[in-house]
């Protein structure tokens, strides 16, 4: 069922537009996904969704069909006086309401996945060709703790590639449940060979752990525009407004805004939203996110964009007059493409740069204080 998600998806790419074009015009269908909870979401539609929708459509069109035809007045002159059914009655009460059961059950996953941000840790050590055991710091709530071997993920970077290891084949664990996780090789790893030891409860549909969050993204909807903030780098803001017809394409007109929204790649962005006036909505297509954006109110989501690129959303929520004219524009880029906006932005806010822009930054939270974490014995 995984691996046909990801074939579904990317047959769905090829029919509807050229690889990685999100918008095509005239297209039919949904922009490719760009995360792992829109790839479930784009499965749910196709799969189940649309056959349970075309199997009803046409069954109930043959009926009308056979009724029209087989119970007119010149085929069936003398109808039958009778008013009750018991067994079809049963049947036509029963069949519905095990049709919701299998739609139901898989939209609760989606939605709990949604709702909850993921809270999983990673901590990367490197090998210095002795050091066998390695500890991981088991440091979640209880009811969130790394407990059995579905909440660990040890993986080996030699620089060239990364390798996912099979646990008992080739690593053991022993500290399920308590304060510390110790990942024991028999194989010390290389020198120079990162160890990356990921735990955590959340999970996305390709079984990989989700790391928690590294930034939070806020938008607040106003009539008729967003402002978005980057509370962890200073909390400067982001005005955006749609582009005007001269600014940009006639195919982007209405999606393209005047100023984008940055956010880097392969991790996890809490969005927090919240609006100004009336009730607006921030959504992403391509990412499977659609939030309400309510006055006096924070509502929580969060997305993983798994590509880089340029991607439009729109308020989803009508919201007065301009309502179709405030989009979302959304860059997804590199760590360092990401790093040295954030230092342009803070510059235009009369802020001291963050990042060091020569020395080159991992991915998804291994920053210096998770490598310093993974002690080694
Ligand atoms: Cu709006």
């Amino acid at each position: 069922m995984k691996k046909l998600t990801a074939s579904l998806t990317t047959i769905g790419a090829g029919l509807w537009g050229a690889a990685h074009a999100q918008l095509t015009p005239g297209g039919i269908g949904m922009q490719p996904a760009n995360s792992g909870v829109a790839e479930e979401v784009h499965f749910f539609h196709n799969v189940i969704l649309m056959p349970i929708i075309t199997v009803i459509s046409l069954f109930v069109l043959a009926l009308l069909i056979w009724i029209i035809l087989r119970y007119n007045k010149k085929a069936n002159p003398v109808p039958r006086k009778f008013s009750h059914n018991t067994l079809i009655e049963v049947i036509w009460t029963g069949i519905p309401i095990l049709i919701l059961l299998v739609i139901a059950l898989p939209s609760f996953e989606l939605l709990f996945k949604e709702d909850v941000t993921p809270d999983g840790k990673q901590v990367v050590a490197v090998g210095d060709g002795q050091t066998v055991n390695f500890v991981f710091d088991n440091d979640f709530p209880a009811r969130r703790m790394v407990e059995r071997g579905g909440h660990l993920q040890v993986i080996i970077d030699d620089g060239a590639e990364q390798r996912t290891l099979k646990r008992r084949a080739d690593y053991g664990v022993e500290g399920f449940g308590e304060a510390e996780i110790v990942v024991s090789f028999d194989q010390p790893p290389a020198p120079g060979e990162r160890v990356i030891i990921r735990g955590g409860r959340s999970k996305d549909s390709r079984g990989d752990i989700v790391m928690a969050p590294t930034m939070t993204l806020k938008a607040t909807g106003k009539q008729w525009s967003w402002v978005h903030n980057y509370p962890d780098f200073g909390d400067f803001e982001v005005f955006s407004q749609m582009a005007t017809e001269d600014q940009t394409t006639k195919e982007l007109y209405r999606l393209e805004v005047d100023n984008r929204i940055v956010v880097p790649v392969g991790e996890t962005i809490r969005l927090t939203t919240t609006a100004d006036d009336v009730i607006h909505a921030w959504a992403m297509p391509a990412f499977a996110v659609k939030i309400d954006a309510v006055p006096g109110r924070i509502n929580e989501t969060w997305f993983k964009a798994d590509r880089e690129g340029v991607f439009y959303g729109q308020c989803s929520e009508i919201c007065g007059v301009r309502h179709s004219f405030m989009p979302i524009g959304i860059e997804v880029v590199s760590r360092p493409a990401f790093e040295a906006w954030i230092d342009s932005q803070r510059e235009l806010a009369g802020m001291a740069p963050m990042f060091d822009t020569n020395e080159m930054k991992l991915a998804q939270g291994s920053v210096d204080a998770d490598a310093a974490d993974a002690e080694q014995e």
